[in-house]
């Protein structure tokens, strides 16, 4: 059924520029905090406690993507809903799923997903209209004026459909060899049409919808080589003559033969220096324990330090669906536990523990918790909160470690001294340092990153 008139005239309107408006005014909150200074805070200190919200206050998007035969499993669909603010439909958006014969269209899978994204406020990428593979036989087979024709036609239909709704669209996918020799991939766009190919594609997705990021998609490109250098001369070449072009975009399927390169962030960089937006699309990292938690948080920690890197997908919600069935590359388990990996990603964002706090610590005792509250172009701001336990304490002291060439230069609401690295501050009340039971105070301090955006790192909480 071709369902585009119904949607037309259903009101849907894009719910991207709703999730805008509500950023914008967490932003502000955090930055209102933040210009108070201050504070003694009772109950619970708030820190970003997921995926999504983390990331936003990063002014940035954490998607994964999502097929829409599991949204109505309870788990599987709550675990979206609370981690992730941008979804990507797997399969329900390729050309084969969307138009399996000559002009016939078939939207309800991926409407399904469209729709419960904009339920819960989640951006849409869409993915993706021009790809080699999960390409129906009837477009192999067309002579070169057909195929031209039924390209063009694909784009703009499928476009049309979710004007206004989808944030940015992978508009070609895969288009360049493996291997080293930078060439383009052998395909029926490729081979009939020719190198124009991608440029007309890209012409024409800008036309159906013009609200919609375009972005050129890839793998193996992660890193700095001769795929990722054909890449980068065309995304140069067509921001040079003018073709519209806005996004690249980084699958980043990661494992032991293909390890996140160490000059990812690099790579990442010289793309957004040509004046394109950057995203992580499709990351997956095989691996389990502190070795994959580690490569996740230096996936992030590369996003986080280039300005134009504007979101982060996981290809997946949960272990027990990748397409990688033996690799266990999410950052939840089969059973929906978040993996150390989880807790890396969330860290690494600026978020905190995920876990409820709970009851507090016992009698005697205090526990402390981090956010950021606040960052700029060179520096970002830390609250630290400590907590009394089920008795009140007379005093207290925390020990915040910055990670060189990091440097703390202001603190506020507590009394500092420095270890003679100057990285390892110790914190304690500038006066009456008693906190009654199960209450909080707290202190905040600024951190001059130079370069260096991770988190401190907190010891733990000591009671006097
Ligand atoms: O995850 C997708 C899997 O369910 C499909 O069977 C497969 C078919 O090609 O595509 C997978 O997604 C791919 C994505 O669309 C493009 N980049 C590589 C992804 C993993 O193969």
């Amino acid at each position: 059924m071709n369902s585009q008139s119904s949607r037309e005239h259903s009101g849907h309107r894009p719910s991207v520029w709703r999730v805008r408006a509500r950023r914008a005014l967490a932003a502000c909150a955090v930055g209102v905090m933040a210009a108070g200074g201050l504070v003694a805070l009772s109950g619970t200190a708030h820190a970003a406690s997921t995926l999504g919200e983390a990331a936003a206050e990063r002014g940035r998007y954490f998607g994964t993507a999502v097929a829409a035969n599991h949204l109505g499993e309870s788990d599987y669909t709550g675990t979206l809903n609370r981690e992730f603010n941008s979804v990507t439909p797997e399969n329900e958006m390729k050309w084969d799923a969307l138009e399996p014969s000559r002009g016939n269209f078939t939207f309800g899978n991926a409407d399904r997903i469209v729709d419960h994204a904009q339920s819960r406020g989640m951006d849409v990428r869409g993915h993706t209209l021009v790809w080699h593979s999960q390409l129906p036989g009837w477009v192999s087979g067309l002579g070169t004026n057909d195929l031209r024709s039924a390209m063009n036609n694909h784009i703009t239909r499928v476009m049309q459909h979710w004007s206004g709704e989808i944030h940015s669209w992978d508009v070609v996918n895969e288009a360049f060899q493996d291997g080293n020799s930078g060439a383009r991939r052998s395909s029926p766009f490729q081979d009939r049409l020719g190198n124009g190919f991608i440029e007309e594609a890209f012409r024409t997705a800008r036309a159906a919808d013009p609200n919609a990021k375009l972005c050129y998609n890839d793998y193996n490109t992660d890193g700095i080589n001769a795929k990722s250098n054909a890449v980068y001369n065309m995304v140069r070449d067509f921001t040079q003559r003018g073709v519209p072009i806005d996004c690249v975009g980084f699958q980043s399927h990661f494992n032991a033969q293909s390890p996140v390169p160490s000059d990812f962030q690099q790579n990442l960089q010289r793309f957004a220096d040509l004046g394109v937006d950057v995203q992580i699309t499709e990351l997956d990292i095989e691996g389990s324990g502190t070795a994959q938690a580690n490569n996740y948080r230096n996936v992030v920690n590369a996003c986080l330090a280039v300005s134009r890197c504007t979101g982060i997908t996981v290809w997946g919600v949960t272990d027990k669906y990748s397409w990688r069935s033996g690799g266990t590359p999410l950052l939840f388990d089969g059973n929906y536990n978040k993996k150390p990996a989880y807790d890396a990603v969330l860290t690494a964002l600026g978020g905190s523990g995920g876990e409820d706090p709970g009851p507090g610590p016992g009698p005697g005792a205090c526990s402390v918790t981090y956010e950021q509250t606040d960052r700029w172009g060179d520096r970002f701001n830390g609250r630290v909160t400590v907590r009394a336990g089920s008795s009140a304490i007379s005093t207290w002291s925390v020990n915040v470690t910055v990670r060189s060439p990091q440097k703390i230069s202001a603190t506020w609401n507590g009394s500092p001294t420095w270890d003679s690295s100057g990285n390892v501050m110790t914190m304690r009340p500038s006066g009456n340092g008693s906190v009654q039971a199960g209450g909080s105070t707290s202190f905040g301090f600024t951190v001059m990153a130079n370069g260096e955006w991770s988190p401190p790192a907190l010891g733990s909480c000591t009671a006097g």
